[in-house]
């Protein structure tokens, strides 16, 4: 008989190492290893308990499933075990799955339907007549959190379906926040000092578990269910595929890139096409489901401890590495902010080489002990900027240097912390967590000020970008944003910089002329206000109607508003106070941007009209363009029907799109709307 003792001895190390980080991630929330290398143990740790079965115990990692649940929402017991996934790395364990399914349905054909794995939370909704009456969370598979008034603020969470439906059925999915609202929601934790999200994960768990639903509420979470957890007395359909066009066909979201395929080698192309296309996503995913479809078949192949051996999730490559910290550096914003970033040792994670990460500011550098020369987890999350995620505290030597912002930015020559660009004193207003260079003429907060003006979600002017921003201040031809504007009678100047030819400099200036008629809320925006951001900028927008009138509201007239609050109070009336911005206004409304509301002006160019946006759209969020069309005359609504007068379509359009081909509703694409939005000539 063999000697079972070192398979005993690594099970048992395996089991420690697993559980100490098990404890650093969940409980410290402080992890020391990336997360493809904790798969990896975990990966071991199966392996061996699958040849080695007597030696599995109750208490082995691998027999947990998600975390107990917190009962300050309360407890809700699930009538069917939340299952979770075993999971395949490489394309040799994806064919292994398939020998392992193919050998127990005895070489019966299969049809596979797949999926994205999002990195979000998994629900359970459960109906009753029709009603929206439980949402939970999966906890421990048994028993989830009842988070049912969280998840009622979720726009594509049905409170009621109508139709025929089973009396009680219950469907299951996974809730997220798409990655530029996760974004979002880190730059304004990052200027409120409140610790980040590491991944849109944590993101999500953390809006979704709020004791107070109006914080979800903010939070732009979206959903899609993924299969259907039970139905009462009800026939069900021979298939998941058809099972999931029941469920779209009540109005739950699926997402649109689910495909129902004949073979493994489809399924291979399925995972080839989305590791590749999976950052152009609006989502995070980190792998793809795949489910045998025959419900048949489910049942025949059953469940192996907590996961069914009917579906598998084939994993994307990592986007967790480890690296080293080699310095902290500090760059200027264009509010003038001292901004820290990690200088890195290159790094390759999923094929991009990384060199630098942000850092937020000093209070997050230090609640995550980051210091430089420190050994670190490093991740990328599709397009958003890659994130130091911890220190590894066990590889430090004791010759890391503990970070001070005001120690690096220190000028002996000035005898006190300077900015690293202008040289000028730095300063920390009270109550913030960010640094700011004192002088606003600074180079580098001019040059940021321009890039933000004329960005996408600024005032759009297409051909203008970084670099061509960048060479008009060095040359001359840009002091201040204003100053676009009057480009065109240095015509001769820009040709030839930056290799610009005729047709280009035309193009430029002409894209320059259109912004004139801008929103005024993008057009506060896109000044940079510190505290500003594109939801505040509209709401002040509608409030006051004209720039003048916000330039001479008073303290109190801006803290009438409700989503206006002491701080961005004062940092409006500093930048309005300041003589150098109101000359740069007063040379904007010169050259002919309007600085007032259509309403204020009377004009509604998208009024009677009625719009459906299916997709991502590049510049706005949907909450953007929904205030936007408002503010304009126009509605907004969730649905197609026969009264809708264009379908607008951004980026991976969903289900809509097809059903208005077959209304005939006219579609329109981002460009087209707001040329639509654009007052009437
Ligand atoms: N898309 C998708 N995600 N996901 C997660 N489908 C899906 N199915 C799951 C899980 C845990 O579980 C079932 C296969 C039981």
């Amino acid at each position: 008989m063999k000697d079972l003792a070192p398979a005993r001895d690594r099970i048992a190390e395996l089991r420690k190492q697993i559980n100490h980080h098990n404890y650093r991630y969940h409980v410290l929330d402080s992890p020391e290893v990336s997360d493809a290398e904790y798969d990896e143990l975990m990966r071991e740790l199966k392996a061996l308990e699958e040849r080695h079965p007597h030696l599995i115990t109750s208490i082995s990692p691998t027999q947990r499933v998600g975390a107990a649940p917190v009962t300050a929402f309360g407890v809700v017991r699930h009538p069917y075990p939340l299952l979770s996934l075993g999971n395949a790395f490489s394309r040799d364990e994806l064919y292994a799955w398939h020998g392992r399914i193919t050998k127990l349905l005895k070489g019966q054909p299969v049809r596979f339907v797949c999926e994205h794995k999002l990195d979000g939370l998994a629900v359970a909704l459960t109906y009753v007549n029709g009603q929206l009456t439980t949402g939970a969370t999966r906890g421990d598979s048994l028993n989830g959190e009842n988070i049912t008034h969280n998840l009622k603020t979720i726009r594509s969470i049905p409170l009621s379906v109508a139709g025929d439906v089973p009396p009680r059925f219950e469907v299951r999915g996974e809730v997220f926040l798409p990655k530029a609202s996760f974004e979002r929601l880190n730059r304004e934790r990052a200027s409120q000092g409140l610790p980040l999200y590491a991944n849109p994960r944590n993101s999500a768990a953390g809006s979704v578990r709020q004791l107070d639903p109006r914080v979800t509420a903010g939070r732009a979470l979206d959903g899609y269910i993924y299969m259907l957890g039970y139905a009462e007395g009800w026939p069900l359909p021979p298939g998941h595929w058809e099972t999931l066009q029941y469920l779209s066909s009540l109005g739950f979201k699926l997402n649109p890139h689910n495909r129902l395929l004949s073979t493994i080698e489809e399924v291979e192309g399925y995972y080839e096409e989305w590791a590749e296309k999976r950052h152009q996503l609006p989502y995070e995913t980190d792998g793809i489901v795949v489910k045998v479809d025959s419900l048949e078949q489910q049942t025949g192949l059953g469940d192996v401890g907590r996961e069914p051996r009917w579906a598998v999730a084939y994993k994307f490559p990592a986007v967790q590495g480890t690296t080293k910290l080699k310095s902290i550096e500090i760059s200027v914003g264009r509010t003038g902010s001292l901004n820290p970033y990690a200088v890195l040792e290159p790094v390759s994670i999923g094929g991009v080489t990384i060199r630098q990460a942000a850092l937020h500011n000093e209070d997050d550098i230090r609640r995550k002990d980051l210091r430089e020369g420190d050994s670190v987890i490093v991740q990328r999350a599709g397009d958003v900027i890659p994130q130091v995620v911890a220190p590894i505290e066990s590889k430090r030597s004791g010759k890391e240097k503990i970070f001070s912002l005001k120690d690096k930015l220190f000028s002996k020559e000035k005898g006190r912390p300077v900015c690293p660009i202008c040289g000028t004193g730095i300063y920390r207003p009270q109550d913030e967590v960010m640094y700011y260079c004192a002088n606003a003429a600074c180079t580098a907060q001019i040059q940021q000020r321009l890039e933000h003006f004329v960005s996408r979600s600024g005032m759009d002017i297409r051909g203008v970008g970084e670099k061509l921003s960048a060479a008009l201040y060095a040359e001359g031809l840009v002091h201040d944003v204003s100053d676009l504007y009057y480009l065109k009678e240095k015509r001769a100047d820009l040709l030839g910089l930056e290799k610009l030819a005729e047709k280009s400099v035309d193009n430029i200036l002409a894209a320059i002329k259109t912004s004139k008629k801008r929103p005024l809320g993008r057009v506060i925006f896109s000044l940079g206000i510190r505290h500003v951001g594109g939801e505040t900028a509209e709401i002040l927008a509608r409030e006051f109607g004209r720039l003048d009138d916000l330039a001479a509201a008073s303290r109190d007239r801006l803290l009438e508003i409700a989503a206006v609050g002491p701080k961005i109070t004062d940092s409006i009336l500093a930048f309005f106070g300041q003589e150098e911005n109101r000359r740069i206004i007063q040379r904007l409304k010169q050259a002919g941007v309007r600085l007032e509301t259509e309403a204020a002006t009377g004009e509604m160019p998208l009024a009677g009209l009625e719009f459906v946006i299916t997709g991502r759209l590049e510049g706005l969020s949907r909450h953007e363009v929904r205030s936007m069309i408002k503010a304009l005359g126009g509605t907004t609504k969730d649905r197609l029907t026969q009264s809708t007068s264009y379908l607008v379509v951004g980026k991976e359009p969903g289900s809509k799109l097809a059903h208005a081909l077959k209304m005939g509703i006219k579609q329109i694409n981002e460009d087209e709307m707001r040329r639509l939005m654009e007052p009437n000539k």
